[in-house]
């Protein structure tokens, strides 16, 4: 898969998915990952990026020539361009699913108090939001993305971490509690159960756990 981000901070991009499975899937050739500097297409000695809103307000907002200066070139049938804002719609593991089937994603990265509106209207297919928050830095969010949606392309996990992909997508619910050896510890035991070999009732016992879990947790995923 193709990926370009668009962001004035290339190393909050770079850097998380230089590391662990994202780096050795750029190693491997599953992630052709390509970062590119806002600034670079800046207007002017200063490379402006931003000015103020039109109609006043407080913060800036992104010019629309340097962002289409970056994302024109890189543009073709093929490609699929995201905008990571707190306005975008709300990405979920389905979104992930639906995106590694892409093969070309483009990010712009949002930052300060937006983007100049007509960017969106001329040249974004979806709006994403990664959650009901403000962070500083579009990019930031980029990498979350990148990361739901890469893990999931063929070869990216081993086959140990590919099994458990199944709890939150197929069920719907959170996954169960897991414990590991030893089998006491601090006078914790691990539930009998899970040590009991009694394969049916390991099952029931870790279905009922994520229907309590998410009932707990996520009431609003049951
Ligand atoms: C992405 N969930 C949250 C932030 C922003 C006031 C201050 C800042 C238009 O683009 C953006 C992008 C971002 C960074 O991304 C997120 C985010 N998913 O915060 C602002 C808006 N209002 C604007």
């Amino acid at each position: 898969m193709q990926v370009d981000v668009i962001t004035l901070f290339p190393e909050v991009v770079t850097v998380p998915l230089g590391a662990s499975m994202m780096g050795r899937a750029q190693e491997r050739g599953l992630l052709t990952l390509r970062v590119h500097n806002l600034r670079e297409q800046g207007i002017g000695k200063c490379r402006q990026v931003d000015d103020q809103p039109f109609g006043g307000g407080p913060g800036m907002v992104l010019k629309p020539e340097p962002l289409f200066s970056a994302l024109d070139p890189l543009r073709t049938d093929r490609s699929r361009v995201l905008l990571l804002t707190p306005q975008g719609r709300s990405f979920h593991q389905r979104d992930a699913e639906r995106l590694s089937r892409e093969e070309h994603l483009i990010f712009i990265c949002g930052h300060y108090e937006g983007v100049d509106q007509r960017i969106v209207d001329s040249c974004v297919d979806e709006e994403l939001s990664i959650g009901d928050y403000v962070l500083t830095n579009g990019a930031i969010a980029a990498a979350v993305v990148i990361d739901a949606v890469v893990r999931l392309l063929p070869g990216v996990l081993g086959d140990d971490e590919s099994a458990s992909q199944e709890s939150f997508g197929a069920s719907g619910l959170l996954d169960h509690p897991h414990y590991t050896r030893p089998a006491e510890w601090r006078d914790m035991k691990v539930p009998k159960i899970l040590l009991s070999g009694d394969h049916a009732k390991i099952v029931a016992w870790r279905a009922e756990q994520a229907r309590e879990r998410t009932r707990q947790n996520r009431p609003d995923l049951l």
